[in-house]
């Protein structure tokens, strides 16, 4: 019998997202969510012979809009299209009185941003767009038949809340890849987010919801980004109460204490009997990476990827972040645990 490939779906205009700067600690340094990232993944995905690459097809705007305040995606798509080349737009006051009543173009950037590390560029509209559809095309190319799927999406998503950007992403890929696979008719979605960083947003998305399990694990944010969430005791809110699930793990975190920690997670999950799994699946738990700080190898990615398979329930992979040379390696490691 033919070997069976897992698709792996991307956008060409992911490789047209390209900011310059990060600003930190007072300084300008080079962004770390770079072009490059795309190019390490892609050829990674093309060499592996595990994958069928294909171009997502999907407009994903229907559920953009389900998803984000529509005031959020005014404010979005028109900086973005008043900005000129090579210009990066990010905020420079912070809200310091409690309404969020502004006119003014430069008090708009702290009200719909909340950080220094996400800048909005002429061309970053429609990147963000195009990185939702290869999440909403995976979402709707998952099926029994076809149980397992990637998605490279770039710019990354899972720090944007309902109606604010920031950690370098400008749209919620995963929340808006759940609510196609909702709107196509699964009645209940788990999305498991194991980047290094706390998904605030997909958390923030979710919380009051019933529908959607979350369950993330990351660096404890008392010493990491981004810092106001991912406590134990954020467990959701009214009728969405225990279905937001954080695990904060502290630093110099090793492969083993991490199985322990997910294998819980995925009896969680388990219990929760979802349709489909989204994992919001970031590499910056890698040993070497510049914004880690957990001690997670190659090898051990794949592991992580077969004890989530043991859910069999189609899942859809979707890429946050992973900042080394050896995202390409590490993202493949862990698609091969679905073998
Ligand atoms: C995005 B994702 C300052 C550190 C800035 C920002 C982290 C954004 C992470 N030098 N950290 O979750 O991988
Ligand atoms: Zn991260």
């Amino acid at each position: 019998m033919a070997e069976k490939f897992i698709p792996a779906f991307y956008h060409p205009l992911s490789a047209e997202h390209n900011p310059k700067f990060e600003f930190s600690s007072g300084d300008k340094n080079p962004h770390l969510e770079s072009r490059e990232r795309y190019f390490l993944i892609m050829n990674a995905l093309k060499e592996s012979g595990i994958v069928n690459t294909q171009m997502a097809g999907i407009d994903a705007t229907t559920w953009i809009y389900k998803i984000h305040a529509l005031k959020y995606l005014k404010y979005l798509e028109e900086t973005s299209k008043s900005a000129v080349e090579g210009q990066e737009i990010i905020p420079e006051t912070f809200n310091y009185s409690k309404s969020n009543h502004v006119k003014n173009n430069i008090a708009k950037r702290a009200i719909y941003c909340f950080d220094t590390y996400t800048p909005i560029m002429n061309n970053t509209f429609v990147v963000a767009c195009a990185s939702a559809s290869v999440a909403v095309t995976g979402a709707v190319n998952l099926s029994e038949k076809e149980p397992v799927i990637y998605a490279l999406t770039r710019p990354p998503g899972h720090h944007v809340l309902k109606d604010r950007m920031g950690g370098m992403c400008y749209l919620n890929n995963a929340s808006i890849a759940t609510q196609a696979l909702l709107d196509k008719g699964v009645k209940k979605v788990a999305i498991l987010d194991i980047d290094y960083h706390h998904g605030n947003g997909t958390q923030d998305i979710f919380y009051d919801r019933n529908d959607v399990l979350v369950v993330n694990i990351h660096s404890d944010p008392e010493f990491e980004f981004p810092y106001f969430s991912g406590n134990k005791k954020e467990i959701g809110r009214g009728k969405g109460k225990g279905f937001n699930m954080n695990f904060p793990l502290p630093k110099g975190t090793t492969n083993e204490e991490y199985d322990n920690v997910l294998g819980k997670s995925l009896e969680i999950i388990d219990s929760y009997k979802p349709e489909c799994v989204i994992v919001s699946a970031g590499f910056d738990t890698y040993y070497s990476d510049p914004f880690g700080g957990f001690k997670l190898t190659t090898d051990h990615y794949r592991q992580l990827g077969q004890q989530i398979k043991s859910l069999r329930i189609p899942t859809l992979i979707l890429q946050e972040g992973g900042y080394t040379q050896f995202l390409g390696r590490n993202v493949v490691s862990f698609i091969k645990g679905f073998k």
